[in-house]
Order: structure tokens, then sequence, then C-alpha cells
């Protein structure tokens, strides 16, 4: 009995990811490493005030060194740059309801530093109204507190060169799973001990 409460707590502590903002707009995934090319899905969740969403850009930051967006049926697609560098990308023309949510693709490369945050500004326009989520949060601010934040991603270490510096998701579901089984093992014991 003991028992199976212990170990309905433990699979309790497991199921309380981090769940992303509904609504607001998404980009995924959000923590990536900054070698090579990343694939950045970018989530346009609701329209303005009920009004169908018609335009969306995404500018890239300065910390993007290459970037290649990914065309969408129904879409007119535009980059705006100098000397390819690109600095926005756009979407315009297509239709997409308040009721509904889709993705806007960009493949992008990084330069940066492990730690570092990069922000996206996107400006979503609508057939009335525009959403510009274009905040910044300062350090320390919380971007969830912010009314219209920018979707960002943090760049993380290379799974080779991790040498113990910030725990990764994986390695917290490890402890979570590790704690648990010490739990329960401990019960067992003081079970067969009686
Ligand atoms: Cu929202």
């Amino acid at each position: 009995m003991k028992r199976g409460i212990v170990a309905a707590a433990a699979v309790g502590l497991l199921l309380v990811p981090a769940l992303p903002i509904l609504g607001h707009v998404g980009v995924a995934p959000d923590e990536v490493t900054p070698e090579g090319s990343q694939r950045l899905a970018f989530t346009i969740g609701h329209g303005c005030d009920g009004s169908p969403t018609n335009r969306v850009t995404i500018e890239i930051p300065e910390q993007v060194t290459s970037a290649r967006p990914q065309p969408k049926p129904g879409w007119e697609l535009s980059v705006e740059g100098a000397d390819g560098a690109v600095s926005s990308v756009t979407w315009q023309g297509g239709t997409l309801p308040d009721g509904q949510f889709d993705e806007f693709v960009i493949s992008v490369a990084f330069e940066g530093e492990e730690g570092q945050s990069v922000y996206f500004p996107v400006v979503q326009g609508c057939e009335d109204g525009e959403h510009r989520w274009i905040q910044i949060p300062a350090e320390g601010e919380d971007a969830h507190e912010l009314p219209e934040p920018a979707p960002g991603v943090l760049l993380t270490a290379t799974e080779d060169s991790d040498a113990g510096g910030s725990a990764d998701s994986l390695t917290i579901v490890a402890l979570v799973l590790g704690g648990a089984g010490l739990l329960i093992g401990s019960f067992a014991l003081m079970n067969n001990r009686r």
C-alpha cells in the first residue's frame, strides 16, 4: 500500500514538464547547439483578436550567420538583406484562421556562445491588426511576463564538450528517475526487514 503511494508520487514528479506557452509565438526546438545548421519551426498559435493571419515576418538576429526559409504553399516568400546576409524573412498572402495554428520554418546557422539566448523578433500581420512579438527580456527578466515576447532559443553545449556545465533536461529526468528508484528501493528494503 505504502509502496504504491510512493510510486505514484514518484510518477507524479515525472509528469511536470515545462509546458510551452500556448498561443503567442513559439519556437521549436528552443535549445540548440551552435554547431551546423538548425531547423527552427516558429508556431503562430492564434490571429489578432479573431482576425486571420496573412503575413509573418521573422527578423534574423546578428548571432545567425546564415538563414534559409522553407517555402509554404499558398504563401509568397521574400527575403531581405544585403551582401548575402539575411536580415528578415517574410511569408505573406496566405490565410491562417484565428482558431488554427501553423508553422513557419527556417534553417539557420549560429555564431554564439554556450548559455547565450538568441531572440527572433516576429511581426504577425492579420487582415485586421497585427501582433509585434518583439519584446526581448532584460537580464533577469522573465520572458513569460512580457505581453508580446519575441521567441528565443538557448545555445547549449555540444554533447562532447558538456563537462559538467548546465544540466539539460535529460540529466534532470535521469536524476528524478534515480531518486524515485532510491525511494522505492529503500521502502522495499524497510518492508522486507519487518
Ligand atoms: Cu498569445
